[in-house]
This record gives C-alpha cells, sequence and structure tokens, in this order.
C-alpha cells in the first residue's frame, strides 16, 4: 500500500500568524493583537505576511508547489468583532481566499477556531465562562452559513491543550493567566463547544462535512519494537498523568463519550453525549516525541530544530498508530515542520537542506503507517510560510516560502520545491 490516490498532500497557517491587518475592514483585535511585552523583541501581529492583502499571490505559490490542499484559520475578530454582530467584509476575505484555492485546484480545510479569541470574547471570561459556548456557536454559524457551500473539511478547535494549558494554567500564552483551580471548567466549556460545533455543522453544512479537531498529538516511541515496549509507550501516551494530561483528557471524551479520571465529576453523562459528537477524522500536529522532554535521551544537537525541538521522525508514525489503535478514526497530519535560520544566499535562493531532510525523514514514517493499512488522508506541513511564532516572534521560521518582512518578499524554499517533488509522484520518491 502507499498513500492514496486522493491524499490530501498540503500545508498549513493560521490567521493569527499570517494575515496581519489586524483593523481592517471591521476586524477587532484579538487576545494576540494586545499581547504586548509578552512577544519577543516587541513584535507583533499587526503587519505579520501581509497575507490579507496578498492572498492571491499566495495561492499563486501554492499552486506553483502542487499543493492539494491548505489548512488555514478564520479569525472570530474578522467574522464576529462585536457582540451579535456579523461583519460581511471578514467573510468576504475568506470567500475571496476559498474562490482563488478553488481555482487552483487546491481543497481548502478550515479551522474554526486557532487561539485569537477576540478581546471582547476574553472580556466577558474567556473560556472560563460557558457563556463563550454560545459565542463561539454564534460565530461557527455565520461562518458555515457563508462558506459551506464551497468546504467541506472542518475543524473546530486547534491544540486546545495548548490553549488551555499555557494560557489559562501556565500562563504563557495569550491571555497569560493562572486559573489553576478553574482550568477544569475551561476544559469544560471546550469540548462542549466542539461537540455542539459538530452538530451544528452537520445540521448546517450545505455540503456534506468531514469534520475533526487538530490536537497537540505527541506520543511515546517504544524504545524499542517488542511487545512489551509497545505496550508500554502506549500506555504512557494514554495513561500515565502525561498521556492523561494531553492525549486522552481531550479525546477520550470526544471520541470514546468517557470521562478520564482527572474530569470524573466535571462532565455529566449528558454532557459527554454531546461532546461526544461522531466526528470523521483525527488531525494529529506532531512536532516531536513525548520521550525526551522527561528524560535526557541523548539526542544530539544536528538531530534538534532551531527551537531545540528534537527531530525524530518515527514520532509521526507512532503518534498515528498510537491514535488510530486507540481512537479508530481516519488520521490527518495537520500540522508537522521545524523552525531553522532560513535566509536568502547571494545566489537569490533557499539553502534549507536540513528541512528537505526533516519532510523526508517524517514522511517516510507517515508511509510506514500507510503501508501498515492506517487510513491517513493528508498531510499539512506547518508552515505554508514563515509567520510569528506566537510569543517567540518571528525570529523562528517554519515556512516552505520564506519572507523578508521588510519587503514582503516570497521565495519558495529548496524545501519546498522537494515537497512538491514528492507531492508530483505521490509519495513514490521517498
Ligand atoms: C502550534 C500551532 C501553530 C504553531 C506551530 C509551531 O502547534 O503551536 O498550531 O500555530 O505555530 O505548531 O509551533
Amino acid at each position: 500500500m502507499n498513500f492514496s490516490k486522493d491524499f490530501l498532500w498540503g500545508s498549513a497557517s493560521s490567521a493569527a500568524q499570517i494575515e496581519g491587518a489586524w483593523n481592517e475592514d471591521g476586524k477587532c483585535p484579538s487576545i494576540w493583537d494586545v499581547a504586548g511585552k509578552h512577544i519577543k523583541n516587541n513584535e507583533t501581529f499587526e503587519v505579520a505576511c501581509d497575507h490579507y492583502h496578498r492572498y492571491k499571490e499566495d495561492v499563486a505559490l501554492m499552486k506553483e508547489l502542487g499543493l492539494k490542499s491548505y489548512r488555514f484559520s478564520v479569525s472570530w475578530c474578522r467574522v464576529m468583532p462585536e457582540k451579535g454582530k456579523v461583519n460581511q467584509k471578514g467573510l468576504d476575505f475568506y470567500r475571496n481566499l476559498i474562490r482563488e484555492l478553488k481555482e487552483a485546484g487546491i481543497e481548502p480545510l478550515v479551522t474554526l477556531y486557532h487561539w485569537d479569541t477576540p478581546v471582547w470574547v476574553e472580556k466577558e471570561g474567556g473560556w472560563k465562562t460557558s457563556k463563550i459556548i454560545d459565542y463561539y456557536l454564534e460565530y461557527v454559524k455565520a461562518v458555515v452559513e457563508a462558506l459551506s457551500g464551497d468546504v467541506k473539511y472542518w475543524m473546530t478547535f486547534n491544540e486546545p491543550q495548548v490553549f488551555i494549558m499555557c494560557a489559562y494554567v501556565m500562563g504563557s500564552f495569550a491571555p497569560f493567566k493562572h486559573r489553576i483551580f478553574t482550568f477544569k471548567k475551561h476544559i469544560k466549556n471546550m469540548l462542549l463547544a466542539h461537540g455542539k460545533a459538530v452538530q451544528l455543522i452537520r445540521r448546517i453544512a450545505k455540503v456534506a462535512p468531514q469534520i475533526g479537531i487538530a490536537m497537540a498529538a505527541t506520543t511515546y516511541i517504544p524504545s524499542d519494537e517488542t511487545e512489551a515496549n509497545i505496550e508500554l509507550a502506549r500506555q504512557r501516551s494514554f495513561e500515565s498523568s502525561v498521556g492523561q494530561g494531553s492525549n486522552s483528557l481531550y479525546m477520550d471524551p470526544i471520541v470514546l463519550g468517557k470521562a478520564p479520571k482527572m474530569m470524573k465529576g466535571v462532565l455529566s453523562a449528558e454532557d459527554l453525549k454531546i461532546i461526544s459528537a461522531p466526528i470523521d477524522f483525527v488531525g494529529i500536529n506532531v512536532y516531536q516525541p513525548s520521550n525526551p522532554m522527561f528524560k535526557d535521551s541523548g539526542y544530539t544537537c544536528e538531530k534538534k530544530t532551531s527551537m531545540g525541538w528534537v527531530i525524530d521522525g518515527r514520532c509521526l508514525y507512532w503518534t498515528a498508530r498510537h491514535y488510530y489503535e486507540r481512537y479508530h478514526l481516519p488520521i490527518m497530519v495537520t500540522e508537522n515542520g521545524m523552525a531553522n535560520s532560513d535566509a536568502v544566499g547571494a545566489d537569490g535562493k533557499v539553502h534549507d537542506a536540513k528541512r528537505a531532510d526533516f519532510i523526508d525523514e517524517f514522511l517516510t514514517n507517515l508511509k510506514r503507517a500507510a503501508d501498515e493499512g492506517i487510513p491517513v488522508i493528508g498531510y499539512q506541513y506547518w508552515s505554508i510560510m514563515d509567520n510569528i511564532e506566537w510569543c517567540a516572534g518571528y525570529t523562528p521560521r517554519f515556512g516552505l516560502i520564506h519572507i523578508d518582512y521588510t519587503t514582503q518578499k516570497r521565495t519558495i524554499k529548496q524545501s519546498g520545491y522537494h515537497y512538491a517533488e514528492i507531492i508530483k509522484t505521490n509519495g513514490e520518491k521517498l
């Protein structure tokens, strides 16, 4: 077996990280627009890659790369800049972007929430209050009504683990809060918002939808492939306190309709029924294995990204396998990629051989999963272009396309051309 004939070879982005135009055409500020000193070097989301104005050029570059799909997020702040008010101009941007993608033969994959909560929603309590569920659903309704004639793939949320733990427990992501005592409420609100959104999309979408969620999926690589160690890695990934805090905490309620230990007494049977509204696929965002975050496991600096993340492509195979074995749903790799200090060379090219190797290593592992019969439906490289990496600012470059932030000039990196070749052969080239 190989990658399926209609495999979604693509790349990903998120609204806040690339669009810029932070206060144009009626958009309200998001919690990231007001992050101020929390962003490295006082950088801001104001202009980013100016994709809002340059989307046509960007889609033309995606077409040049031969992408079959493009995962992006819709900005809640553009669509509902005030309580109860739908902003048609905000929706127009996405209508135009989707038209451009369709004309280029690229399937749009839409994320409904990629962390950019409107400031007005946060002021009312953000994920701490159940009011946010209705606000979110109102926003989702507006988006689905406007775009679902041309969109089949929907993701309700991006990485709930991160926007709840980092934003509201550790306080390291916007809105930079420490709510150690109430964060279970945040999780419950998010899970209910997800389940209700799934039901809503299913009910009102014009084209039969494929609905999923993009998880910060990270699991353990077994130390060797004996049965005992495979089982140990599986247990650590879902049953250890770490696995329970990341993977099963969200996925068990969503897919299995079961409350993990930590949420016992917080989620009622009725809640779980809503939360487990059937979805069609699971999105996995995979960057590095869980193992080395805890114990020194001997990775050298050559096998790390410029952000210090470990490079070990086996984590993609194991995450796909672990998720499939537990949840039995088709898998879409919704993010995978690496930060590197890329620059345009004297010859006008960006020589990022390390990223081309990274892509080969990870895709070879994904191919193993596909070969073994795991239904893998797509791979979205993170990211289509360099962008603002949240609090780390513009220094880490993840893109297939280099951005010169002074001129906004786009240059396809060598890894982009390399990926294009892989796409052309549907992975045969690996
Ligand atoms: C995330 C987000 C992306 C990041 C990417 C690299 O996983 O944090 O989905 O917005 O930019 O993952 O860190």
